[in-house]
């Protein structure tokens, strides 16, 4: 097996991949059968799933969000994140979660444009 050493060009795709796979990450949480859609289901139980991942305060921060990349703004322009988190300052308070299925189903609506 031929050693290759990894060219400029490879390392800033892994890490491209890498910022993605983070900011991906509060849609996969959600994705509970992991197809890639949410379903009814899955945005209803969004609010018990997004929970579970909070600090004690009851707030999601940047941590459970993918962590802090290179690039923040990669994570901020993940289309949940937006969703739940229209100040922009990287915390999820107990009243965004609470109202995440709403949030989403209006988001889904105008992206299907329904
Ligand atoms: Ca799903
Ligand atoms: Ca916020």
């Amino acid at each position: 097996m031929t050693h290759v050493e990894p060219t400029p060009d490879d390392a800033a795709r892994a890490t491209l991949k890498q910022m993605r796979w983070q900011a991906g990450t509060l849609f996969r949480a959600l994705d509970l059968d992991g197809d890639g859609r949410l379903s009814p289901t899955e945005i209803d139980a969004a609010p018990e799933v997004l929970r579970r991942m909070a600090d004690s305060d009851g707030c999601l921060r940047e941590s459970a969000l993918g962590g802090a990349t290179v690039i923040p703004y990669m994570i901020r322009r993940s289309g949940i994140l937006r969703l739940l988190d229209p100040d922009g300052d990287l915390v999820i308070t107990p009243r965004d979660i609470a109202d995440a299925p709403a949030r989403i189903r209006r988001w889904m609506a105008i992206r299907t444009g329904m």
